[in-house]
């Protein structure tokens, strides 16, 4: 193949100019002495270089964010320079390719003007043919970051007025992550720079871009399948393309000749795949995913390749009218799903450090705790293809919300042409990826017009919503649901009848965690309740002297508005609020979980007349107080261990409502399930007062009512707890226990808990624990040793063993991993 390709990764030189005039200096030239330029990486941004160069301290760390605020007001320049072979300038076309460029950037080569992006969430391609030149050649590349912004909001805000971006005004105008102007988990640091990959790449004919296969018809017998190519030529040219889809004994080729127009133009095939191997969700069946492959020719010269997974299923989202109003039913292949995950927001305010490495921990953290959907929220980045290939890879579904999130949009013309172009690049990059499952225009930005912007005549931005990218979803995709917005519904945009829903009452208008059990939301995409990260976390950005809740430094790391207030409120009515920030912060991260169980159970336990809950959120971008799952230093926090538990397929709950016990078993499983069901009413020290045990038929993907007493008719006394148990051939499948007070007004026994600790196999060890009284949340701990349990603070019902499975990362002796090892349980003493 004759076409070249060179990676523009890797060292750069970069310096921020304060008048902004880098131009007017002439930093473009060639000639331009940029000897004292510091060294920068690419991809990167701004800030990180400063940091290598120790021009800032982290941001992260103390009351550091304050100290960088001016980094964006500068102008940045980067520039490189780079040799060209005298064979690739005998290419017809030579292009420079950004995958991303963070934001307003103008491009140079060789002192000529080559382009200029204004969107950082699409990649550039500038033709440099002219511009370059056999030997040296110098790229420069300025970013303007506030000054644009600035700019145009001067330039619209007559017109506008506000657009309700209440956090940094300037923000809708700007075609960047949202979050990075600050939010309320986030920090303010606006980033600039070349923040992914980068490269030179030349040809003569034509080069391929974006391959994707789209199940068009999906069923049993047969799918037919359409594999697009995008391709790019500088002149009309007669084509070959030879499409390969394979998997599973199959192997289909077809071949294609089409004459392309010069500029962008796509090739398409279709395929009938019989008995197809279908890609589900994560816990109804497998992830099955083909190949598929395209090689390019060019008068009977081979001139590029591609190659693309292929998941084959449908997607359908059912809207019937039933008694309690609307469903919203996720159907894949023909099966309804229950969707159960959480919000993805982006893993770093750094991008370029969100590796693949980040990637595949937080998601295999997300597939373990039986997540079977993460919403890329609007307020984000539309995430690397790594992010989409594992999801594909774990059955993880994605509901993929366009970047535009709580405000209002301009509706100049530039602006709705970028977001079409912008629109038309993602679906063509994200089209392939059978993990997504619906489109989705926004976050909030219709139910904030309509409960919070009263000043407003109307809603800018809409049409983008409603016409520009349905439009170009019906034009490039039309294989996946779109949704204008989240939460959503043609009559009322926050629904509990119909729609999508996102309940903010809990938590926000700071009501306590019982008001979930009377939500009765179709399908909630966010809601959530507040803890701290691992102290552990917070004593590596905090100074020791600032550990603690009335520190400035500690409350710049809780961005909610009262956010501590509410932390502290609500932790109150629970459990006690103790001083030592060790407790808080295990007490907050108890009363989270707790949050969170009674949430989730709750919507579980109505399926599908309530068919998904999405907890606002899996993960965080920095060292937050924060409501995520899962803390910036990837250390799960009490709540994922709740949730894990209680996304299990099978679950019996116990739900306490108003004076009565309830209990739901959730069969979300294929297969109808006999099961033995326990309910007790036991003393602390494990003395049985009340004990019902029944047989229960659970159909496949169903959820029955098994209980429903009265508390006030049971024996319960002071320091009692409830427990459940189902069973299924003598073997426990699920557990639950509660307490009938509240954890602040418990008298707890102070239990000795018996552990056995064998080696299982390479770095896994199982742990046996097992009390003779009632011990509430057990802590495990494996000391300085880097690995993770399987299970965490649970409950040890008296007498009854548990057992953990713990796996570390580095090979320990069975020894040293007994010396280390410590369990506690609540109050942690
Ligand atoms: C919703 C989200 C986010 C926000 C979260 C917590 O509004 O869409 O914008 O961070 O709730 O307030």
């Amino acid at each position: 193949m004759a076409n070249f390709e060179l990676s523009l990764n890797g060292s750069w030189k970069f310096k921020g100019f304060v008048e902004c005039n880098g131009e007017e200096l002439g930093a473009y030239r060639v000639e331009y002495d940029d000897d004292g330029w510091l060294p920068a990486k690419v991809p990167g941004t701004v800030h990180l270089d400063l940091l290598a160069n120790n021009v800032i301290p982290d941001p992260f760390k103390d009351l550091n964010e304050e100290k960088v605020q001016w980094a964006p007001e500068n102008e940045w320049w980067y520039r490189k320079e780079i040799e060209l072979s005298p064979e690739l300038l005998e290419k017809q076309v030579v292009e420079l390719v950004f995958d991303g460029l963070d934001t307003f950037a103008t491009v140079w080569v060789n002192g000529v003007k080559v382009g200029e992006a204004n969107n950082m969430f699409t990649s550039w391609r500038f033709n440099i043919s002219k511009a370059v030149k056999d030997g040296r050649n110098v790229i420069a590349v300025c970013f303007k970051p506030y000054k644009v912004a600035f700019e145009l909001e001067r330039k619209y805000s007559g017109k506008y007025g506000s657009l309700h971006a209440e956090n940094f005004s300037a923000r809708p105008y700007v075609r960047k992550a949202q979050y990075s102007f600050g939010w309320d988990w986030g920090p303010t640091l606006p980033t600039a720079g070349i923040w992914r990959n980068a490269r030179v790449i030349a040809y003569d004919k034509a080069k391929l871009g974006y391959l994707a296969a789209l199940p068009l018809e999906v069923s049993e017998d047969k799918a037919k399948i359409k594999a697009i190519a995008d391709v790019y030529a500088p002149k009309p040219y007669v084509v070959k393309a030879k499409f390969v889809m394979e998997g599973f004994g199959q192997r289909n080729e077809k071949q294609v000749s089409k004459r392309i127009a010069s500029g962008k133009s796509c090739l398409e095939s279709e395929f009938e795949i019989a008995k197809p191997h279908l890609w589900w969700p994560r816990g109804y069946g497998a992830q099955n995913l083909y190949n598929v492959s395209v090689e390019l020719y060019c008068a009977e010269v081979l001139c590029d390749k591609a190659a693309a997974k292929c998941g084959i299923r449908s997607v359908k989202l059912l809207q019937e009218p039933d008694d309690e109003g609307k469903s919203f039913i996720f159907i894949v292949n023909g099966l309804p799903v229950f969707c159960k995950g959480a919000n993805w927001v982006p893993a770093d305010s750094f991008l370029p450090r969100v590796t693949a490495d980040r990637y595949q921990r937080l998601l295999g953290l997300a597939a373990e705790a039986n997540f079977n959907m993460l919403r890329v929220w609007g307020g984000g980045i539309y995430e690397d293809n790594a992010f989409y290939d594992l999801c594909d890879r774990l059955g993880i579904m994605v509901w993929q919300d366009f970047m535009y999130a709580s405000s209002a949009y301009p509706e100049d013309d530039w602006f709705l042409k970028e977001a079409e172009r912008e629109a038309e690049e993602v679906v063509r990059r994200l089209r392939g990826h059978a993990c997504i499952v619906v489109w989705c225009g926004n976050n909030e930005v219709q139910w904030q017009y309509k409960t919070l912007w009263k000043d407003t005549p109307r809603l800018f931005g809409l049409p983008i919503f409603e016409k520009i990218l349905p439009d170009v979803i019906g034009r490039l995709d039309g294989t996946r649901p779109y949704r204008p917005s989240s939460p959503y519904d043609e009559g009322e945009p926050n629904s509990e009848h119909e729609g999508s829903r996102n309940n903010w009452i809990v938590w926000s208008k700071q009501v306590d965690y019982p008001a979930y059990l009377d939500d009765k939301g179709r399908f909630l995409t966010e809601f959530g309740w507040q803890a701290p990260p691992t102290l552990e976390l917070l004593s590596e950005y905090l100074d020791s002297a600032d550990l603690n809740l009335d520190s400035p430094a500690f409350d710049a790391h809780e961005k909610q508005v009262d956010g501590l207030k509410i932390l502290r409120t609500l932790l109150s009515l629970h459990y006690p609020v103790p001083e030592d920030l060790k407790r808080f912060t295990l007490y907050a991260q108890l009363n989270q979980a707790e949050a969170l169980k009674t949430a989730v159970t709750h919507w579980r336990s109505r399926m599908f007349k309530t068919s998904g809950c999405l907890i606002w959120q899996l993960n965080d971008c920095w060292p937050a107080i924060s409501w995520s799952l899962i803390d910036y230093g990837l250390n799960p926090k009490p709540a994922y261990y709740f949730v894990k538990r209680a996304f299990q397929p099978v679950i019996a709950p116990l739900i306490v409502k108003q004076g009565k016990v309830y209990a739901y078993i959730v069969n979300e499983t294929s297969k109808s399930l006999e099961l033995d069901f326990k309910f007790e009413l036991l003393k602390f020290n494990g003395e049985s007062l009340h004990a019902e045990n029944r047989k229960a038929t659970t159909p496949a993907y169903t959820s029955a009512l098994v209980l429903n007493e009265a508390l006030d008719t049971l024996p319960v006394v002071d320091n009692c707890l409830l427990t459940i148990s189902l069973e299924r051939n003598g073997i426990i499948v699920y557990e639950d226990s509660k307490t009938v007070q509240e954890p602040k007004d418990l008298k707890l026994p102070i239990p000795k808990i018996k552990t056995d600790i064998k080696k299982a196999g390479d770095r896994t060890f199982k742990i046996s624990l097992e009390s003779t009284v009632y011990a509430k949340a057990v802590k495990l701990d494996m000391g300085g040793l880097d690995g993770r349990f399987e299970d965490n603070f649970f409950d040890l019902i008296p007498n009854r063993q548990k057992i953990v499975k713990c796996k570390i990362k580095h090979n320990a002796s069975l020894n040293k991993f007994q010396e280390t090892f410590k369990c506690q349980s609540y109050p942690y003493t």
